[in-house]
């Protein structure tokens, strides 16, 4: 028999390819090197550095699955999995500013745009000299993206956009902001818009106060008479299928990055209960202590492995939907029971900022939430399963 890797139970670093494991270490150094020594300042004091964008481009992070031709990195979608977690171990919210970027900018642009949209844009999002924004949701609409009030009227032209996007990554310092509204020149369809930053009546103030994710700077987007060419349209996608066909790769690879930062509050509560000695012996030898270390184990394997599967079939072509809420769900919800677990392992040096843990789980309180919550994938299971449709 082979011998056990208790941190690689299952031996998950055989199922990759050369490319995916280089991809994978380059992300790992980046995410020791560049983002470790700075998460806790920008997140005790709220700050999201611009040059992060930068930094991610330049190492070859942003836009991992789209083509090179593009400025992409034309890599798989288990290669994206795998920056997402390496991304993630250390924050959630760096790991959000790079799925956006890549799932819900690049790619819709990529997937539904013109071949001057691709010109003009792909190649700078690669490079991170611009950032990108997605606008799905709403004051109103939010599990219900459908009941977005954001409206498109048809001018001479062009368009004139107005509404108004809630909880927005990226936005207050995006420059390019792709936005989801229904279009009156197509029957109330909703169609995808690219607006840049600067034009007349937009506008992306920041959402204050946040005690998640404090490292990934949100905001609105408001749209006040915002007058584009008929060139700001997306011409490929009509219809929800749109915006979802972004969640899709985003929800993806944010069940890989859950796993990231689950196996870094892992490690660190394994080793504080080596390291910390009470009744006269490490905790780690208690058999309490020993269970949870366990279950986290145990969970983190099984999610990995599931996401990896789902990879797999994405670069195979034959993904659904169904088997993203499954990982999307499953991984997030069991990374923050363990961040929290982890928390309670470290007594009261857990809600300490030097010891990571209570980071990790208030962030993952909204990637619990967010790109559809726990429940809504559940719904959206149930509805798969029985053919009752739970939601409205
Ligand atoms: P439903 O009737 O199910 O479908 C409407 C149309 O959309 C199509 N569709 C999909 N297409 C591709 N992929 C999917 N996953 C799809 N899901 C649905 C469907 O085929 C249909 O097409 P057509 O042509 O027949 O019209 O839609 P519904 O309105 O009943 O949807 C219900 C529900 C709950 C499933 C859906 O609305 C939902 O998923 N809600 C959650 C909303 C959400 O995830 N928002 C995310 C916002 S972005 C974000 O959070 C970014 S976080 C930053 C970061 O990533 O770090
Ligand atoms: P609601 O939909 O109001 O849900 C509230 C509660 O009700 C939840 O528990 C939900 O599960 C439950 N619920 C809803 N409907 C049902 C039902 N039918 N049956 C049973 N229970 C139900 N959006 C973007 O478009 N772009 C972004 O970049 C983006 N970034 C984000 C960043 C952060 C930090 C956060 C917090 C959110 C972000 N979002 C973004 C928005 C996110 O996708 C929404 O918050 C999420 O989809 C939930 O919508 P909501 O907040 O309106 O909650």
């Amino acid at each position: 028999g082979a011998a056990f890797d208790w941190a690689d139970p299952f031996l998950l670093n055989d199922q990759l390819s050369e490319e995916e494991r280089m991809i994978r270490d380059s992300a790992s150094a980046f995410a020791a090197e560049r983002l470790a020594p700075r998460v806790t300042d920008a997140y005790l004091t709220e700050t999201t550095d611009p040059e992060i964008f930068r930094e991610m481009g330049a190492a070859g992070l942003l836009g991992v699955t789209v083509d090179d031709a593009y400025g992409g990195v034309g890599a798989s979608y288990v290669a994206y999995g795998l920056v997402a977690r390496e991304i993630e171990r250390v924050d959630s919210g760096y790991r959000s500013m790079a799925s956006v970027q890549s799932s819900l900018v690049m790619f819709p642009i990529e997937a539904y745009g013109s071949e001057a949209q691709k010109r003009r844009y792909l190649p700078k999002l690669a490079t991170g000299e611009y950032i990108g924004c997605f606008g799905l949701t709403e004051p109103d609409a939010g599990s219900d993206p459908a009941g977005m009030k954001t409206r498109a009227r048809k001018v001479d032209g062009g368009y004139v956009l107005n509404g108004a996007k809630m909880w927005i990554s990226n936005s207050p310092i995006a420059d390019v902001f792709v936005v989801w509204a229904k279009s009156d020149a197509h029957g109330g369809k909703v169609r995808g818009f690219v607006l840049e930053k600067g034009i007349k009546g937009l506008s992306a103030p920041k959402i204050k106060g946040k005690l998640s994710l404090r490292a990934s700077i949100t905001g609105e987007i408001v749209m006040e008479d915002v007058e584009v060419g008929e060139d700001a349209l997306l011409p490929g996608v009509e219809g929800m299928g749109g915006p979802f066909g972004c969640l899709n790769r985003a929800r993806y690879g944010i069940s890989w990055g859950a796993m990231g930062a689950a196996e870094d509050c892992w490690f660190r509560a394994r080793q504080y209960g080596l390291d910390r000695h009470q009744f006269g012996r490490p905790l780690a030898a208690t058999q309490l202590f020993q269970k949870k270390l366990a279950d986290m184990q145990t969970e983190i394997s099984l999610g990995l492995q599931a996401s990896l599967r789902v990879g797999r079939l994405f670069d195979e072509g034959r993904f659904a939907p169904e088997m993203i809420s499954i990982v999307k769900r499953n991984n997030c919800g069991k990374a923050l029971e363990i961040a929290r677990m982890a928390r309670d392992m470290h007594g009261g040096n857990g809600i300490s900022s030097e010891y990571h843990v209570m980071r990790h789980a208030q962030n993952l309180e909204t990637v619990n939430t967010y790109e559809g919550t726990h429940d809504v994938h559940a719904l959206i299971l149930g509805r798969a399963q029985t053919g009752h449709q739970a939601f409205g």
